[in-house]
């Protein structure tokens, strides 16, 4: 029997930044209304080279800059995006800069996941009221394309939600940056055919790890600071024992536009992978990034073709008759997958392909997944066995198990 392939257009309509899984939901009625994700804020040692890693490696674009040539001496920083995803990179140009003790502890990690709000003062004083530690009031910042509201909460460990306004602003980004040209030109390898136009599309979900036993605690934070509900999938102590050394737990915002798992340790019969994360980044932080592409296929051949590294996925895993027929028909056939160590899960509501790299810097913590969605608005529970297997395989060649 022939299977069918649905390959994704190359149409602009197909590569809208669309988010499986976000609902219709008015959250004007929300206690802390979220528009969704405003960037991810990486400290980095090197922005210049991150910032051309994700140029070449992930397919980004950098769309705006600020450092000392505007009168910013401390930091240099650069903006790229992909879609709706957008991550800002700085680094530290003075040692006694913001910033840098984040980077001497942490080495690069995300120390902001900054929320679109409609209402910055309204989400801090409800945020705070809630329990929330509040960091920087609100405060508006100015240039002349206008004015952006922000202030800063505390999350788990050192990171933070920084609250943004940007609703009377057209700039690039946020006052004091200017607009930057892409730092690679991809047009002769898009032209060509080597490459998509884009990797990703859209930040999908990001995953904080924290200390043992604390994983409630930050569930029950997002619902009363934020009032984000639990998403069903979970990992409880039945899989932790047996073999994943984690429990997970999802929250999300009331359009699911902002989706936040959350790890803790488990005792299982190995070291969990969260403890190596939590001891390497020297304390709770965001694991993973979650990008959603809708053509995961082409993605992991440029990333790889760029150097990424992905986790292995054994064949076993793809012969397992178990697995196929639960899977069933995909939009190509399994040998795709297979060539490409590419995992597949389903369930009530449709399926998703993902794959995961290995970390991206030189301590074992932060990774990156990318997921295309077709119905499924889970997060691959179907896969936790061979993901951590392939996870404590590269635990045991670092001397972490
Ligand atoms: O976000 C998730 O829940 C999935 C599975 O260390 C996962 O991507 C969970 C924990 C982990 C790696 C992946
Ligand atoms: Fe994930």
């Amino acid at each position: 029997m022939t299977q069918a392939i649905d390959r994704p257009q190359s149409t602009d309509e197909a590569d809208a930044d669309v988010l499986v899984g976000a609902v219709d939901h008015d959250i004007s009625r929300d206690p802390f209304p979220v528009k969704g994700l405003d960037h991810l804020h990486f400290l980095v040692g090197n922005a210049k080279q991150a910032a051309h890693y994700y140029s070449t490696a992930y397919g980004m674009t950098c769309v705006a800059y600020r450092g000392p040539e505007q009168g910013y001496r401390d930091h240099a920083q650069y903006v790229l995006t992909s879609g709706s995803a957008r991550f800002v990179l700085t680094g530290v140009v003075r040692p006694d800069a913001d910033g840098a003790e984040h980077v001497a502890k942490h080495s690069d990690g995300i120390s902001d996941i900054a929320l679109e709000v409609p209402d910055v003062d309204a989400a801090y004083a409800h945020a705070t009221a809630q329990g929330a530690t509040g960091l920087v009031e609100p405060h508006d910042v100015s240039d002349e394309h206008g004015t952006v509201r922000m202030a800063s909460i505390g999350a788990y460990g050192d990171t933070r939600h920084t609250l943004v306004d940007r609703s009377r602003y057209t700039g690039v980004f946020l006052p004091g940056f200017v607009a930057r040209g892409p730092i690679v030109d991809r047009r002769p390898m898009i032209d060509a055919g080597l490459q998509p136009k884009r990797f990703f599309q859209a930040v999908d979900h990001v995953v904080g790890n924290v200390e043992l036993g604390r994983m409630d605690e930050w569930v029950e934070f997002y619902k009363r600071v934020m009032g984000f509900t639990n998403m069903a999938e979970f990992v409880g102590d039945d899989i932790a024992t047996d073999y994943s050394a984690l429990m997970s737990k999802v929250v999300a915002s009331g359009t699911r536009k902002v989706k936040f798992p959350l790890n803790e340790p488990a005792v299982a019969r190995k070291k969990s992978q969260i403890d190596e994360y939590l001891e390497f980044y020297r304390g709770p932080g965001a694991q993973h990034v979650a990008v959603a592409t809708n053509d995961i296929l082409a993605s992991v051949d440029a990333m790889r073709a760029a150097g990424v590294e992905f986790l292995d996925t054994p064949d076993s895993y793809y012969q397992d008759p178990e697995l196929r027929a639960r899977i069933g028909n995909v939009r190509v056939p399994i040998e795709e997958l297979q060539s490409r160590k590419i995992l597949v899960d389903r369930d009530e509501d449709g399926y998703l392909l993902q794959i995961f790299t290995k970390p991206v810097q030189d301590r074992p913590t932060v990774f990156f997944e990318l997921i295309e969605r077709h119905g499924s608005l889970g997060f691959g529970k179907g896969n936790f066995k061979a993901l951590f297997e392939a996870i404590e395989r590269e635990q045991e060649k670092r001397g972490n198990l």
